[in-house]
């Protein structure tokens, strides 16, 4: 498998679930101001969409949408969504939260034409929507309870961009899971894998 990836972009949670999942991959660095990757190659050609994350697939085809690459990783894992006759839907329900409800909650940040108020009004509703979170992990250890999933995966990186990028104010449950988080082997190495660490 090939991921297309920007360095400190959502692509990061696939990097890091790629790792977790133990799969065979190549990391390709895209620079997506040229649409082209780190070899020249033409980004769209590969993925119209021109935006990152893109797996290409060993069966041949690219998968794109963080929602799907991330449940395909672990179907082929076998591991990293809940368990149980509702985990998988659990799972997809936290990463479409994480997708619609926190990472394009954070468009004013990386919209360089955004005001001031409309990051400050950004940064209000994301710290409101991180609360959910904040309650789940009063008991448990990961997102969807004991075992480390892609929802986990996909909320680091909100987090990461919560610290680094958008000065949003973190709760402290989930600022002591994201350094937790920040700690392990695989996201430890997919942050230097991108030499962001
Ligand atoms: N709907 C896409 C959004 C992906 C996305 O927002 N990618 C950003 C990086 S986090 C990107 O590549 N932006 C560059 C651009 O749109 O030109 C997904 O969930 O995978």
């Amino acid at each position: 498998m090939k991921l297309y990836y920007s360095p400190g972009a959502c692509s990061l949670a696939d990097h890091i679930a790629l790792i977790e999942a133990n799969l065979p991959f190549e990391a390709v660095k895209v620079d997506l101001k040229a649409k082209a990757t780190v070899s020249g190659e033409d980004y769209t050609a590969i993925n119209p969409k021109a935006y990152v994350p893109a797996l290409g697939l060993d069966e041949g085809g690219v998968l794109t949408e963080n929602i799907a690459i991330l449940s395909y990783i672990a179907a082929k894992a076998g591991k990293l969504m809940p368990g149980g006759d509702l985990g998988r839907f659990r799972g997809l329900e936290a990463l479409a939260y994480i997708s619609t409800e926190l990472h394009k909650g954070f468009k004013p940040f990386f919209s360089p034409g955004s005001s001031d108020a409309e990051k400050e009004q950004a940064k209000e509703t994301l710290g409101k929507r991180f609360s959910l979170f904040e309650g789940q992990l009063a008991d448990q250890q990961f997102v969807l309870g004991d075992s480390f999933t892609v929802a986990d995966c996909y909320l680091f990186v909100m987090l990461f961009w919560s610290k680094t990028k958008a000065d949003v104010p973190v709760p402290p449950r989930l600022t002591a899971y994201y350094e937790r988080l920040n700690a392990r082997d695989s996201i430890r190495k997919a942050l230097a894998d991108e030499e962001i660490g």
